[in-house]
């Protein structure tokens, strides 16, 4: 019987697939364990599969090479396709949100989460570009898409840098929320971002770099910008230089070509373009300006410029007025000095990077929303600086929330407490408060109170607390809590900024504005932290979600490199097993081929009275004759998965009926021969 014979064939060769490449489907995954997981991730990683699925939840591995399978082509395959039809991909969870935004009418975001170079970055964009190459034709809806794609390289030549993680690593957390008309065509993006980490423009940990736009900008800029600015020096740059090595300014010419392009699309006119890279070798300059100590005149510690000629040439990049400037920098002592600078770099920097933030797409007609959130690899552990660089998932993680986040007794509250009390603040009374507070919390360590569970543990200094999170141990070392929480720059300085003739740094520092004086305290850092975080989650809460679960495969930014034990961290931290698990939960019913065939198998024309071929394939056959929809129904090895149990009642009632026409056909043929 060939065709017997056929179907056998196909039957070893699935099994034969998923023992070689593995299940594409982790709810089919049998048996289900840590050890079963990794290895099925691994087999499929060795064979270019990146993308495997929990049920809708897609779990992305970085290949760290290019892989052929974001091609114009894989896009068609995928478009109007069915989530479970083709093999797991990125295009068919973006398919999937992009169509019920369209058809559905609900408004959806995609959640991307994942540790320092996973891929959360490259996962977002790739599902942008999905989502425009399918969405609307025509030259306004084109440009749209255009301005919403190349706002990515912007944002990332300002926002992001490389760490020892991710060449590429954002030093942001960015939300975008794309906005379609009723057609599903675009219409324009609205970008927030969190958390710039402002501080790297003045340091960086050893063997980091700076944002990328310096080096683009002095590997690439013209040489009539760069001898207006006079940049053509650039090894001076104090602030970009690597603790170990001077940075090789490598950086190719198209780069910086690439980023100005991209600006002129999202809508900066050319002089404006300038005005921002004026402004950044103007902060570069900044970071030049040294002091050195003299003595103490009236009483105060006066101290002055070392190299005057940097100074003037700022003044003259930016028309401020020599003296004013000067006089800003000019009074306590050194360390405030080089303080005052640095906050002046980083105010300037992060509101730079806000004012790229924005894209117009203001309309008042009714808006289809779909927000792509990438949350960076060290979200919230972020709003305490100076600290290890660990993954935090942000969900789901009520108790450490908690610990954190608690209105009255959270750290932050604390923190902005103390920076609110009048009297002497400094990080060691930050300290000590929280000891008293927190001592008998459960997730917190720290040596200091009296009762302290961890008097004696040496690995933790007496300046350090400790907070045992989701993902693990993380230590805080408090200096510069109090400080940066403050978040302050001295009214002088940004004064002395808005005076400045330049339109665009004056633009930057409005609350220089003498006329604008606000004798009101601004929001510490830590609780504008709180209010934009809140405000997500609210805004999130209202949309359905999609997730991308990224995982690295090693640390050493490598391909084709698998490490088992990172892998499995990640995977315990992300609760991917548990995930599996709840995911099968949702499959209300599942049985073995057999049993499945025997009782339905009167419902197919192909399969009754008998069906001789494996049990697989009958069940296959049957349920496509009755025409169950797929995202329904999963193949496992040996059984059949069925998601709703309106389905199974389907079955049932079909089953019923058909044994009723049976009764009264029999009947029937009973009657006629009497
Ligand atoms: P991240 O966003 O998760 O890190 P990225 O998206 O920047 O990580 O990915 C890091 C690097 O891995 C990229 O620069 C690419 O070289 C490579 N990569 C990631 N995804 C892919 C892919 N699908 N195909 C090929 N290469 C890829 V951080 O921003 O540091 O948390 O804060
Ligand atoms: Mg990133």
């Amino acid at each position: 019987m060939p065709a017997l014979e056929e179907m056998a064939k196909m039957e070893v060769k699935t099994s034969l697939l998923d023992d070689m490449i593995g299940v594409g489907d982790m709810v089919l995954l049998e048996p289900l364990n840590e050890d079963s997981f990794i290895n099925n991730l691994k087999k499929r990683f060795d064979h270019n599969e990146v993308y495997t699925y929990i049920g809708s939840v897609v779990i992305s591995i970085n290949p760290y090479r290019p892989l052929p399978i974001y091609t114009p082509e894989k896009v068609e395959e995928y478009r109007n396709r069915n989530f479970y039809e083709l093999s797991p991909h990125i295009f068919a969870l973006s398919d999937e949100a992009y169509r019920s935004l369209r058809d559905q009418d609900k408004d959806q975001c995609i959640l991307i989460t994942g540790e320092s170079g996973a891929g959360k970055t490259e996962a977002s964009k790739l599902v942008m570009s999905y989502v425009a190459a399918v969405c609307g034709k025509g030259a306004e809806v084109n440009q749209v898409k255009e301005q919403l794609l190349q706002s990515n390289p912007v944002l990332e030549a300002f926002g992001n840098a490389k760490t020892v993680r991710n060449d590429n690593s954002s030093r942001f957390g960015k939300y975008m929320d794309i906005e379609f008309d009723f057609k599903g065509d675009p219409l324009g993006g609205v970008i927030s971002n969190y958390l710039l980490e402002k501080s790297r423009v003045v340091k960086q940990p050893r063997g980091e770099r700076n944002f990328h736009i310096f080096y683009q900008i002095l590997s690439g800029a013209s040489e009539d910008f760069l001898c207006k600015c006079d940049t053509c020096a650039f090894f001076r740059y104090s602030s970009l230089m690597d603790h170990s090595t001077r940075v090789l300014f490598s950086g190719k010419c198209s780069i910086f070509q690439i980023i100005v392009n991209a600006m002129q699309i999202v809508g900066f006119m050319d002089h404006e373009t300038q005005s921002v890279f004026e402004v950044v070798a103007a902060v570069l300059k900044l970071g030049n300006i040294e002091f050195k100590p003299e003595s103490r005149v009236n009483g105060l510690d006066e101290s002055k410029i070392k190299d005057k000629n940097e100074l003037k040439e700022i003044c003259e990049l930016t028309g401020i007025d020599q003296s004013v400037l000067e006089r800003a920098f000019s009074f306590r002592t050194v360390e405030a000095k080089q303080e005052k600078v640095s906050t002046t770099l980083n105010v300037a920097q992060s509101n730079i990077f806000i004012a790229l933030c924005f894209l117009k797409a203001q309309t008042k007609v009714r808006k289809k929303v779909m927000g792509v959130l990438d949350i960076y690899g060290v979200f919230i552990n972020l709003t305490l600086p100076g600290i290890e660089w660990t993954h935090i998932e942000y969900f789901n993680n009520a108790i450490i929330c908690d610990l954190i986040e608690n209105n009255q007794t959270g750290i932050l509250a604390m923190l902005d407490e103390e920076c609110l009390r009048p009297g002497t603040v400094t990080d060691d009374t930050f300290l000590e408060k929280l000891n008293q507070v927190c001592a008998t919390h459960q997730h917190f360590e720290s040596r200091m109170s009296k009762c302290s569970r961890f008097l004696n543990d040496t690995t933790l200094p007496h300046s350090c607390f400790r907070i045992q999170h989701y993902a693990g141990k993380v230590m805080y070392q408090v200096e510069g809590f109090v400080d940066k929480n403050n978040d302050l720059l001295y009214r002088d300085l940004s004064q002395a900024m808005w005076k400045a003739s330049h339109s665009l740094i004056k633009a930057l520092f409005p609350e220089g504005n003498p006329a604008k004086i606000n004798l009101k305290r601004p929001p510490t850092a830590g609780s504008q932290f709180k209010a934009s975080v809140a405000t997500l989650m609210k805004n999130l809460q209202t949309k359905n979600p999609n997730y991308i679960r990224c995982i690295k495969p090693n640390d050493k930014k490598a391909a084709h490199i698998f490490n088992d034990a990172l892998v499995c961290h990640q995977i315990r931290y992300l609760g991917l097993l548990e995930n599996v698990r709840v995911r099968r939960a949702g499959y209300a019913f599942r049985q073995a081929y057999e049993p499945c065939l025997e009782r339905y198998k009167m419902l197919c024309k192909q399969t009754w009275p008998h069906w001789r071929g494996p049990a697989r394939t009958g069940v296959e056959v049957l349920f496509n004759e009755l025409e169950i929809p797929e995202e329904e129904f999963s193949f496992g090895r040996s059984k059949i998965f069925i998601r709703n149990p309106r389905t199974l009642f389907k079955l049932e009632d079909l089953r019923k009926q058909r044994l009723e026409d049976l009764a009264t056909l029999i009947e029937k043929i009973y009657r006629g021969w009497k």
